[in-house]
């Protein structure tokens, strides 16, 4: 049903209802496309905020990318419909619109491809989706073989659509000399000023061709006639009607009549995107289907190659060979290819959260950490003098601060030290703590290290009097929004965090040559270890907070909302917990969070709102932060886990966020394993039936973090100073393990063992002992054999 294939580089599902709303994605510098096994898809580019050219039926609100996206039957889609030119029997591929069963289907995820294989009455139909590196289109190809014996009369349609434009100006017509169908439209707009922005968008869609077809279709209304989109009128009559929009819903339409021998085929491709004019469509042909360069390939090939090498780029810095092959696939394979996107995109946003572009940049730091460097460096120069950090990072001359960066959040300074250290231990560039940065607010310059010392310093002050830190309205969790709206509400997790973040950035004064500097951080970081113990531990596990009028809660005697995993996890980061602290909130995170999806954000999930506590409240239970196993949080935890040497609930829960290898895992989940979705459904308790089910976001933070775990934890290969230091965690059931690690531009090949006589890790450098564990003087450019013998 499932598998990956081609050495791994797919990942193939071969029924177009298993898992309906199984989907892959590509993206490149300034668009991305999600589309699923059946053909829906949603696409955004930049222009500079995300914009589409495959439009929903109706106008929709602008908005960021919805979980559990719903499909409809008009959802906007890449559809080839066939139809036998004898009997007049019509199917679809790659199954939507008209839902034929196929006599054998594949749907196959790959990193810069997309392809299906739809074989239906005798005809093969293959589709495939790549997109260049830079610009903004779809590059398809579409190829059908006669697999029956005799001839075959067929016509095939591509119905690309393009749906409700606009309700100011919509058309579309085919411009012969383009061999194109162009969509033409204004973006609706009100206030004057915005014509100046408007009138430099890219308000055309095209579907481009390469061979002209027999006809076209650029009105939906007239396609579809009395059949609707399943049997569209217009496909039975011997040719299309050649109709245009006019201020009606356009759609586009291509008809191709061929006859086909036994086993002969035929290619057609296609381009589809959004452009400013037709002069630009002109261009575009010239470009990808006309001029060849010197090695005789045109530009639609050349920018497929093109494209596939820009995403090899996105290789992360270890391959992985354990006993665990579907560990194997993601870590190998998919799961740098999803930080890379994030490290390289930032989302496709013009203002990410602060908190996301830091942690996406942690991501990057094991992939182009020179990108990394650049990041932390942009959002340094938009702190404050006062040491606070924005809500959003501008990233473009014309953005602002949007939706939810509009909501004060308390959090974002903590995420500073925590993402730099990985950027640290990967790099060894404590160079860039000397960088002088500028402040947002005036104030002069001052390097990396005295801006990050004042981020803390803020969290520092910004401190009720019992020393908790404020949660204004929202900290890591945006929809907590009524906690501390009042001044007064504050968050355990935040103070925890702090701790945490005081520690790390002590370690690191250390490290720097400014130990006095570290040592005031390192009480800074006791004391409010003891704050949270006096406050906030609650007998088995730690509260998430107390809210302006000084109700506690996250706590035992709540029904629902009675546990929160995030301030458990960080107490193990911060120390807050001691050992028997630390047994008791495990046991409390096993027997009330943990699921077989993964551990629920919190627990029970709130089934009405709660307005000392917010809008996570009001979310449907057991979805995103009200106690989804929200993947992001899940990582935090298990991060927590290894720091605190917890190796066998740390895998077992990092194995979780995995779909399969069992065909009901899969199913539940709904998703390929070709990336970390933001969530799986919890209320595991409450709501077995859809507990599991992916979220299909592919935007989250999990990502580094999961990186991170397998890094400094399950396979403990973490940078420092000296070089690289060797302390594996593996399961307790896993026998061996071989990691490739790059590093600091050496490459290691690492033998993980158990050996019988072994009493602790023994790991040996070309040979040699280290008594230590590091791998010392690591050299750009050198090859090292280390292998670690560890205990049965
Ligand atoms: O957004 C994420 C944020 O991008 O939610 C995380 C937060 O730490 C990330 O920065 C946890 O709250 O209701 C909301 O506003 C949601 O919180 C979403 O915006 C959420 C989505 O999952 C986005 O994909």
């Amino acid at each position: 049903m499932m598998r990956a294939i081609e050495e791994e580089e797919y990942y193939e599902l071969t029924s177009p209802t298993l898992l309906p709303k199984a989907s892959g994605f590509l993206w490149n510098e300034r668009m991305m496309i999600q589309v699923t096994c059946r053909g829906y898809a949603v696409a955004q580019f930049m222009q500079p905020e995300p914009a589409k050219y495959s439009h929903a039926p109706n106008l929709e609100a602008k908005t960021f990318m919805q979980p559990e996206q719903p499909y409809y039957a008009h959802h906007p889609g890449r559809f080839v419909y066939v139809k036998d030119e004898e009997t007049g029997e019509v199917f679809s591929a790659p199954y939507e619109p008209v839902r034929v069963p196929a006599d054998s289907y594949t749907f196959a995820v790959g990193k810069s491809r997309i392809a299906w294989r739809v074989a239906c009455r005798g005809i093969l139909v293959e589709m495939s989706l790549s997109l260049p590196k830079d610009d903004v289109m779809e590059l398809w190809r579409v190829k059908v073989t006669n697999l029956k014996p005799g001839k075959r009369r067929i016509s095939i349609y591509p119905y690309f659509t393009v749906g409700y434009m606009s309700w100011m100006n919509q058309s579309g017509a085919y411009a012969e000399e383009l061999q194109a169908i162009v969509c033409s439209s204004v973006t609706p707009y009100q206030k004057y000023p915005d014509y100046y922005k408007v009138k430099e968008f890219k308000d055309k869609t095209y579907l481009l061709a390469e061979h002209a077809p027999v006809s076209w279709e650029a009105n939906q209304e007239i396609f579809e006639g009395e059949g609707g989109i399943t049997a569209p009128s217009a496909i039975n009559l011997p040719e299309l009607s050649r109709s245009e929009a006019r201020y009606e819903m356009p759609a586009s339409v291509m008809q191709y009549r061929l006859t086909l021998n036994p086993g002969e085929e035929q290619t057609y491709r296609f381009i589809f995107g959004p452009a400013k004019d037709e002069e630009e469509i002109a261009a575009i042909r010239y470009n990808y289907f006309q001029r060849r360069n010197a090695e005789g390939e045109d530009g639609f090939t050349a920018a497929e190659r093109k494209y596939a090498d820009y995403i090899r780029e996105g290789r992360g810095c270890i391959e992985i060979r354990t006993p665990d092959p579907e560990l194997d696939n993601m870590v190998n394979h998919w799961l740098p290819r999803q930080m890379y996107y994030h490290g390289q995109t930032n989302r496709l946003t013009t203002d990410p959260q602060t908190r996301n572009f830091l942690q996406d940049h942690m991501g990057m730091s094991y992939i182009k950490p020179e990108t990394a460097r650049k990041a932390f460096l942009t959002a340094l120069s938009q702190q404050k003098a006062s040491g606070a950090m924005p809500d959003g990072i501008i990233l473009h001359e014309e953005a602002e601060l949007k939706y939810i960066n509009q909501v004060p959040h308390t959090d974002h300074c903590v995420w500073l030290p925590v993402c730099i250290s990985t950027y640290l231990d990967e790099t060894n560039d404590y160079a860039i703590l000397n960088e002088m940065v500028p402040f947002a607010d005036g104030g002069g310059q001052a390097s990396v290290f005295e801006h990050i010392s004042l981020a803390i310093d803020w969290l520092l002050g910004d401190r009720d009097e019992r020393g908790l830190n404020y949660i204004n309205q929202g900290d890591w969790c945006d929809p907590m929004n009524m906690v501390g709206y009042k001044g007064r509400g504050v968050s355990g997790w935040l103070t925890i965090a702090t701790a945490y973040a005081c520690q790390v950035w002590a370690d690191i004064c250390d490290r720097s040559g400014r130990r006095d500097v570290g040592e005031t951080f390192r009480i800074a970081a006791k004391d409010i270890n003891d704050i949270v113990n006096t406050y906030l531990w609650d007998g088995e596990w730690y509260a998430r907070g107390i809210t302006d009028d000084n109700v506690v809660f996250g706590i035992s005697s709540d029904e629902e909302g009675r546990i929160f995993i995030n301030p458990q996890g960080w107490s193990l980061l911060s120390g807050a917990a001691d050992q028997e602290k630390k047994e008791k909130l495990m046991r409390a995170v096993r027997e009330q969070l943990e699921t077989p999806y993964g551990v629920e954000k919190l627990g029970p999930p709130y089934t009405g709102m709660r307005e000392d506590v917010g809008r996570v409240t009001q979310k449907h239970p057991g979805s995103a932060e009200n106690g989804a196993v929200y993947n992001h949080a899940a990582a935090f935890y298990i991060y927590a886990l290894y720091t605190a040497g917890e190796k066998e609930d740390a895998y077992r829960l990092l194995r979780k966020m995995i779909p399969g290898p069992d065909r009901e895992d899969l199913i539940q989940r709904g998703q390929l394993p070709v990336f970390i979705p933001n969530y799986y459904r919890g209320a595991y308790k409450q709501f077995p039936r859809t507990a599991g089910r992916s979220s299909h976001l592919f935007n989250t933070g999990t990502v580094p973090w999961v990186y991170r775990c397998l890094i400094d934890g399950l396979f403990g290969l973490q940078g420092c100073p000296e070089g690289l230091r060797v302390k594996p965690q593996l399961p307790s059931d896993w026998h061996e393990a071989v990691v490739k690690r790059d590093f600091r531009g050496a490459e290691l090949s690492i033998e993980m063992k158990r050996q019988a006589g072994v009493t602790v890790a023994e790991v040996y450098v070309d040979g040699d002992y280290a008594a230590d564990g590091i791998v010392r003087d690591v050299k750009a450019g050198m090859t090292y054999q280390v292998v670690v013998k560890l205990p049965i």
